[in-house]
């Protein structure tokens, strides 16, 4: 997607701080923290958002789901707990239409049951 900025930090057009990459998905840090530690998870397939994803892709679905874990197991996060969040559509806060899981962690988050 020429237009999409997850898309170009995938090709290396955009910078960003990597933590993990293989074929199918990468790793980074969001540019705009919200925790101490958060990093963003994608699948380099572009998706749209949670909407957008099809059965076809649920194998690639786990894979990014086991990459924010093991992402959180690296940074430390294991002992404290962390938080993944997916938003989903403009009303749910998504800015970024490629697909993208938040991990969250490195202090007690505020918000759901806090
Ligand atoms: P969301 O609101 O769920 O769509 O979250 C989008 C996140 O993406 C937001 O926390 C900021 C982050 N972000 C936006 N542009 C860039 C960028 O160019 N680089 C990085 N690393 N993060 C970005």
């Amino acid at each position: 997607m020429d237009d999409c900025i997850f898309c170009k930090i995938i090709q290396g057009a955009i910078p960003s701080t990597q933590i993990y990459e293989d074929e199918r998905v990468m790793a980074f840090h969001d540019i705009e923290p919200q925790a101490p530690v958060h990093m963003l998870v994608i699948p380099k397939k572009h998706i749209a958002s949670m909407a957008e994803a099809e059965p076809d892709d649920a194998e690639l679905m786990g894979h990014v789901l086991l990459t924010a874990q093991r992402i959180a197991r690296e940074a430390g996060l294991e002992e404290t707990g962390y938080r993944i969040i997916n938003n989903c559509g403009k009303n749910a806060g998504q800015l970024v239409f490629h697909i993208h899981f938040h991990v969250l962690g490195g202090e007690k988050l505020g918000g759901l049951n806090s």
